[in-house]
């Protein structure tokens, strides 16, 4: 037990001791994909900001580093923020992050590889006429951070870049232009501006194809393609995105939808997610998604295991061309080599207050896939029946959890927990019916009886998730000792928990299915594989 140790997770990236946060310039350089981070060589606390790295064939498995970039110039002394790699055609890199000066204030800076050829790309040189950019006139000295990756213009000669910062209390997204990545033009305006939202972090901005299941590069525009605009909000910390089109002759995007615009509708991920950052992975042309998963205990358990903080397993993120409202998030292909065995449960019946175990042995890390169908005829006679649940009143959030029962949910599966259940995280589907009849979907995952520590958060999480006529109910969940990431739907809404079980770890985790619904039989099928740990080396 010494130092909380099994709360370590087996195949999720995270940095041998001390804080991580941010993932940082992610990029594919001569056969290996490079993540970098957010991280506090000295404390299991945020301070002294430098760049972890580490590097990967496959994703999954990790080569630690040494640190690429520390505090030791003016102009980031406060810190080595948050910042982007781009590529350009020549196959050279460059990376633009935010440094904190010596007078608290973000500026922008240059930086690139000492040796291209390195595929390790371990010494990096930070450009002797930063910074690149300070706060324009009109943004804060403290509002203005985390350049992007760059993207071209028409001409392959001009590039640009968007920068986060807040006006009052309106979020916006500044444009800048470069040729060089050492001088800059600022447009008027900004890239777009969303009232009431506060300050932008972590923006990303990248087209996906509305056509192509591929990923696209960052500067491919043309037809058939959306733009996407993400930004993290610092006043509730949750990434928020939103779909919509790029004028690159005017340097605006507009949402599709403005109701749904960035910070008012749809998240990556409704769980503990922040920061995130994708890439063109340029190998498997794909664009690959990170996302920082903080902690939810206390600053001193943090202190005391001497670590802080994980990365999301990296996703595809692509359009779901379906429903056109959304994006899929999914788990990197690779992942599924850390598969073994594999157990199969097929058409298991739960009638209206079962818990069905699912003996799988250790649950502590496993990949699931399950789908689940309700029974028709109940769906149907609940249309006039059902008066409790109805689609403006429920909310995973603020719903009373996997233990509050209505007519038509809610069932799911059960993991992290201990044979006599006194610690389960439910992740659960939970159906409602407007007094119109239509049907809404809503996806969960309720950590409030997570652990019996008490100085951790539980939070009951989740949103509505698109299904469309004849599909079933379908999630992926990924298990790793004290991460539950859950995909609903093929990846159309995704929910990260982050969890503190006691007494459901190891093999003493256990794994069940369950429906609470009162008034609908439910028919589950589920494939179980355990998951291999993830080989994650130091240098
Ligand atoms: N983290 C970085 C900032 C960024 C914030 C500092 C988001 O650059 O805005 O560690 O978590």
């Amino acid at each position: 037990n010494a130092m909380l140790s099994w709360q370590r997770t087996g195949y999720h990236f995270q940095p041998e001791k001390n804080w991580m946060n941010d993932p940082d310039g992610p990029l594919f350089h001569k056969g290996w994909y490079h993540l970098f981070y957010q991280y506090n060589p000295d404390s299991a606390v945020w301070g002294n900001i430098s760049w972890g790295h580490a590097v990967s064939t496959d994703l999954i498995h990790w080569l630690h580093l040494p640190i690429s970039f520390i505090p030791d110039k003016w102009y980031d002394s406060n810190g080595v923020w948050t910042g982007s790699a781009t590529i350009l055609p020549d196959g050279s890199i460059v990376m633009l992050y935010t440094g904190s000066t010596d007078d608290l204030v973000q500026v922008q800076n240059l930086a690139y590889p000492a040796n291209l050829s390195d595929p390790l790309l371990l010494d990096w040189v930070k450009y002797p006429g930063n910074p690149v950019l300070v706060p324009p006139p009109g943004i804060g000295g403290q509002d203005f951070r985390d350049p992007t990756t760059a993207w071209a213009g028409p001409d392959g000669k001009k590039w640009f870049i968007t920068i986060g910062s807040k006006v009052n209390k309106t979020g916006v997204s500044l444009v800048y232009e470069t040729v060089d990545f050492k001088k800059y033009k600022l447009w008027d305006g900004f890239l777009h501006e969303v009232p009431g939202t506060g300050m932008w972090e972590c923006v990303d901005f990248y087209p996906v194809s509305t056509v192509e299941g591929n990923g696209l590069d960052t500067s491919y525009n043309g037809p058939g393609i959306k733009h996407l605009l993400k930004a993290s909000m610092d006043d509730d910390k949750n990434d928020y995105y939103a779909l919509g089109t790029y004028d690159i002759v005017k340097q605006k995007w507009t949402p599709d939808n403005p109701e749904i615009d960035v910070g008012l509708g749809l998240r990556y991920d409704y769980g503990k997610f922040y920061a995130s950052k994708t890439f063109y992975d340029q190998n498997k042309q794909r664009r690959i998604l990170w996302g920082w998963i903080g902690e939810t205990d206390s600053e001193a358990i943090d202190l005391f295991k001497g670590w802080a903080s994980v990365q999301t397993i990296p996703r595809t993120v692509v359009f779901d061309k379906e429903t056109g409202t959304n994006i899929l998030q999914w788990p990197v292909e690779e992942m599924e080599s850390l598969r073994q065995g594999g157990n199969e449960f097929n058409n298991v019946k739960l009638p209206p207050g079962s818990v069905v175990p699912l003996d799988v042995g250790s649950g502590a890390q496993l990949d699931i896939v399950a789908s689940f169908e309700v029974d028709k005829v109940a769906l149907e006679e609940a249309t006039t029946e059902e008066e409790e649940a109805d689609n403006t009143s429920y909310q995973c959030t603020t719903s009373g959890g996997a233990s509050s029962r209505g007519k038509l949910g809610p069932f799911g599966l059960i993991v992290f927990a201990d044979a006599s259940l006194s610690e389960l995280t439910p992740v659960y589907f939970y159906i409602t019916k407007g007094p119109d009849g239509k049907i809404q979907t809503h996806f969960c995952s309720d950590e409030s009886r997570s652990s019996q520590a008490p100085d951790v958060s539980k939070e009951i999480y989740g949103s509505t998730v698109p299904v469309l006529a004849g599909e079933k109910l379908s999630v992926r969940i990924l298990v790793d000792h004290s991460i539950v990431e859950s995909f609903a739907q093929g990846g159309r809404t995704v929910i990260t928990s982050r969890v503190y079980p006691t007494k459901a770890i190891y093999t003493a985790a256990r794994l069940f299915l369950f429906n609470n619904a009162t008034g609908v039989t439910v028919s589950a099928s589920a494939k179980i594989w355990h998951l291999n740990s993830a080989d994650i080396r130091s240098y």
